[in-house]
């Protein structure tokens, strides 16, 4: 583990190596192409990010954040000082904040696949509580991980943090995985702050992942822009566009690249072939009713305690309990 001077050490169980390849072609070479949305967040697919977080249209990171900053004082009555507060995909920490403020836990183990940001968050982090712990570690969270050892850090429990909805971009059947699977993480007597975005009407949606600036298709297309970089293809960007929309029946966003003519592209070596209107589907976006999310936290092995709602009834923030 690297010890920086800046306040917090850092763990690097190298998510990326020699697994982009592979799940690109494997994406590539199914009936309906898919790819990965892990993929989205290099560097350039990390800052389109922040800047979706900022758009009009794209409410949840607003929502969630003042939902935060509101019930925050409730949160922490429920959660109590002195955890051990590990983060997945820690992004750049804002909502965080607001948490370490409230409710003091004694370390801070932020886990997240962008390496470049976790390092930034980790050390402004432990810039701002320097009585923190701060423990990084970069890993692909969406795998069986194994956490640093936390037990001689005083910590009375486990807290998971795993705000922004990113549980919706797993199906239902892989959120109860990835769930029961965090359940083990937090232990016994821990718990789970998870936010996730609620359904609403079509328009409103469509519209957060289509917004008029054309940032998320900029985010959708650095995907193959990114294959282009790291894995030499020749992937043209204008070939493709940015194709979004809410699926009511299944409850999600579909985002996908629509290839705009036939084509044939090369990654290592190989062809990979379009037909004009064939799409690679990129991202699922699942939206949960407080009560759907909660049967699937109890199918998980959880118990749902808490669910807080902003004030427009855009998002939710749900606190699971580990049965002791
Ligand atoms: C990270 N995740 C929760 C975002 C979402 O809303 O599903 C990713 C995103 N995709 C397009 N816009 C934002």
């Amino acid at each position: 583990m690297g010890q920086s001077s800046a306040g917090y050490s850092f763990r690097d169980l190298n998510p990326d190596t020699g697994r982009f390849l592979d799940d690109v072609m494997a994406g590539l070479s199914r009936p309906q192409k898919a790819l990965p949305p892990k993929y989205f967040y290099d560097a350039q697919g990390c800052a389109l990010f922040e800047a979706i977080c900022g758009l009009p249209e794209y409410y949840l990171t607003r929502a969630e954040i003042a939902l935060m900053r509101r019930q925050v004082g409730d949160m922490a009555q429920h959660l109590g000082p002195g955890c051990a507060l590990i983060e997945y995909g820690s992004g750049n920490g804002r909502k965080t904040r607001i948490l370490i403020e409230a409710i003091g836990p004694v370390a801070y183990v932020p886990i997240d696949i962008a390496r470049a940001q976790l390092g930034a968050t980790a050390a402004e982090i432990a810039r701002e509580f320097p009585r923190l712990r701060v423990i990084a570690v970069c890993a692909d969270y969406s795998r069986p991980l194994a956490l640093p050892e936390l037990d001689g850090l005083g910590a009375r429990r486990r807290l998971v943090y795993f705000p922004g909805s990113t549980i919706g971009n797993l199906t239902p059947a892989e959120a109860a995985a990835f769930l029961a699977g965090t359940r083990e993480q937090a232990g016994a007597g821990g718990g789970l702050l998870i936010g996730v975005d609620l359904k609403k009407d079509t328009a409103r949606l469509d519209a957060a992942y289509n917004d008029a600036r054309g940032v998320t298709a900029g985010f959708n297309l650095n995907l193959l822009a990114r294959i282009n970089r790291e894995l030499g293809a020749d992937f043209d960007l204008s070939a493709f566009r940015h194709r979004a929309f809410y699926d009511e029946a299944a409850g999600r966003i579909e985002m996908h690249l629509v290839s705009v003519k036939a084509q044939a592209v090369t990654i290592n070596g190989r062809a990979i072939r379009f037909r004009e209107g064939e799409t690679i589907h990129t991202e699922n976006s699942y939206k949960y009713p407080v009560r759907e999310f909660q049967e699937l936290a109890r199918a998980a092995g959880l118990a749902p305690v808490e669910c807080w709602t902003d004030a427009e009834q855009l998002f939710s923030v749900h606190y699971l309990a580990v049965p002791e």
